[in-house]
């Protein structure tokens, strides 16, 4: 039987729900987290004694540690993730669903005694700023030390979650548990009528980290719906012009499709007076402001990134983030106690210790770093932060850029005609998958939004809430599609991406306040190339001209495999989405006929 540790709270919901959970877990202590320096210094050692965390050469990174997870334990486990509403209707066809009673059940069997000879963590949180009304509250019950530590990174974590709290019962409970780490024993589970999380078997970020995908993104989307806003996958940046206009822009991209570097872009040389400063890489909340424009604002605290092709040449802003005070979980360990990864830079050291703890050779065909290996950092750790990060009310943005990974097919950039159009493409989007999930790499699918593992209802109603919300915002952003990864013949990539796609970047800031020509296509507006700043680009015009190409043979498969994406969806698509599926196929038989 635990041994609980007085509360420091006088919110009975709250200890009466604690008890409730460490009588099922069994943990030998109940430790509540405050958040406070100290807290954080002890926690550290637990870990390090535990062996859960290694000290970094803290002479060259100081405050830093490196984690190593149990290798069945890498990526987020879309197949054993639920949305356990009353309805199966209500979670739709893009969520495993079990009925609630049903699914508590198993799990109660799963958590019965799990924490034995374990501290369960009472880890409260606030997901957005603690003075913001939209702010969320969450509790964390957690046996995993790394987690603890996580979340008191990625959230604003401890005693000002529980003064924010004060007496309420509106607080998502969460319990989280890494059990036996047993694959076939994993679950991460969502009750969105309870305000209520189960995840067991799994101490990777994306699965045990409660606040982040699953409150953040799952719960809170099925709360926004409700309420009228909107909770997405996206970075939030800020773009300043030579001549001082400040605009801001969300970008949904699946994960590991360069979100993290696209929000702290560096703009090249050509683009001198140009700024880019970093809200976010990986949430946003959206609302409507008093002014009728879209507000975002990020409810993390933090960043939790893929390590591997970060270096100073693709992301220099990131590489300063992690000098200090930052987790690395996964990557590869250098002789003299400092990380590495595939894509830093220069050339690989000559031996290293690779993520599974095995030793390592250049020139090794396996990674040394796992694909996904990530690392955690503050936002604060980030030297171009901008401090509107901090205002509650979010910021006003100007256009919403939706991206995949795409090696045929969609244009560097595409400008949706309206903003029907925008949420087609967006909802139809295509993307091909990354190591951030487990399963195959490289295997197209649709991705709504970037949005698909993370929508916490059904997908054809969040589609219509997303048109419902363009008829709501006086003055909507416009809705753009951009695609770095489309490759040539050759098979290389024909864009340079990176800090190059600031030069993307201002033609959708200049198409904002209509200062710029496209070229209309029947699916959207694209630039011609001479509506491109391309002063100093290290690529061809000619991989220029085809990484903006339409082409009506691509898209008429498009189009056919969109059909079938809306046909799988079902009942509950909009009808304004399939009219513009067929007026989209109209617009292309026309172009293939007149040629
Ligand atoms: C993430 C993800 O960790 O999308 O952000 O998987
Ligand atoms: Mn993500």
């Amino acid at each position: 039987m635990a041994t609980t540790v007085a509360a420091p709270t006088t919110n009975v919901h709250l200890s009466r729900w604690v008890d409730e959970m460490a009588r099922m877990c069994k943990p030998d202590r109940v430790c509540w987290c405050d958040g406070s320096e100290d807290e954080r210094d002890r926690l550290i050692g637990e870990a390090v004694s535990a062996g859960v965390l290694t000290p970094l050469d803290h002479s060259k990174r100081p405050g830093s540690y490196y984690s190593r997870s149990n290798p069945n334990d890498v990526a987020r486990t879309e197949e054993l993730t639920f949305v356990c509403t009353p309805t199966r209707e209500e979670a739709g066809p893009t969520n495993n669903w079990m009925a609630p009673a049903e699914m508590y059940a198993k799990l109660r069997g799963l958590f019965d005694g799990a924490m034995t000879g374990r501290t369960m963590y009472v880890v409260p949180y606030i997901m957005g700023l603690p003075d913001s009304p939209f702010a969320k509250v969450g509790i964390e019950l957690t046996d995993s030390v790394y987690v603890a530590l996580n979340i008191r990174i990625m959230a604003r974590m401890g005693s000002v979650a529980l003064q924010r709290l004060g007496a309420s019962d509106d607080f998502n409970r969460g319990l989280h548990s890494v059990a036996d780490c047993d694959p076939s024993r994993r679950f991460i589970v969502h009750f969105p009528q309870d305000n209520t999380i189960w995840s067991v078997g799994s101490g990777y970020g994306g699965n045990a980290l409660l606040n982040k995908k699953c409150l953040a993104l799952r719960m809170a989307s099925y709360y926004a719906r409700n309420e009228g806003w909107l909770a997405e996958h996206m970075l939030l940046l800020e773009a300043t012009s030579p001549e001082g206009e400040v605009r801001y822009l969300s970008a949904g991209f699946p994960s590991a499709c360069g979100k993290t570097n696209l929000a702290m872009l560096v703009p090249p040389p050509a683009f001198d007076g140009w700024r880019i400063r970093t809200l976010g890489d990986d949430i946003v909340w959206l609302r409507i402001g008093e002014d009728g424009r879209l507000y975002a604002a990020n409810p993390e605290n933090g960043f939790f990134g893929v390590a591997p092709g970060t270096s100073t040449a693709t992301n220099p802003n990131a590489m300063k983030m992690l000098e200090h005070d930052a987790i690395f979980t996964n990557v590869a360990l250098t002789p003299d106690m400092d990380v590495w990864w595939e894509g830093m830079d220069g050339p690989a050291p000559e031996r290293l210790t690779d993520w599974r703890g095995r030793p390592w050779q250049r020139g090794s065909a396996e990674p040394a770093a796992h694909p996904n290996s990530r690392f955690t950092v503050a936002l604060d750790n980030n030297p171009a932060l901008s401090p509107f990060v901090n205002d509650p009310k979010g910021v006003p943005i100007s256009a919403i850029l939706f991206g995949g990974r795409r090696s045929t097919t969609v244009p560097l950039v595409l400008e949706s005609f309206n903003w029907t159009h925008g949420v087609y493409l967006a909802g139809t989007m295509g993307s091909e998958t990354t190591a951030a999930k487990t399963g195959a790499v490289g295997v197209l699918r649709r991705d709504p939004m970037a949005n698909l593992p993370f929508v916490g209802y059904d997908m054809g109603t969040y589609l219509q809430h997303w048109l419902e919300m363009g008829r709501r915002i006086p003055r909507p952003p416009r809705i753009f599609l951009v695609n770095w990864f489309r490759r040539g013949e050759d098979g290389k990539f024909l864009w340079p991406g990176f800090g190059d796609n600031m030069r993307a970047l201002q033609w959708i800031l200049d198409r904002c306040d209509g200062r710029v020509g496209a070229r209309e296509t029947p699916v959207g507006w694209t630039p011609r190339v001479s509506d491109l700043d391309l002063r100093d680009l290290p690529a061809r015009p000619a991989a220029v001209e085809a990484s903006l190409r339409f082409d009506v043979d691509e898209w008429r498969e498009e189009l056919r495999l969109q059909q079938e994406w809306l046909d799988h969806l079902g009942p509950t698509v909009p009808r304004a989405l399939r009219l513009q599926h067929d007026l989209l196929e109209e617009s292309l038989e026309t172009a293939r006929r007149v040629g």
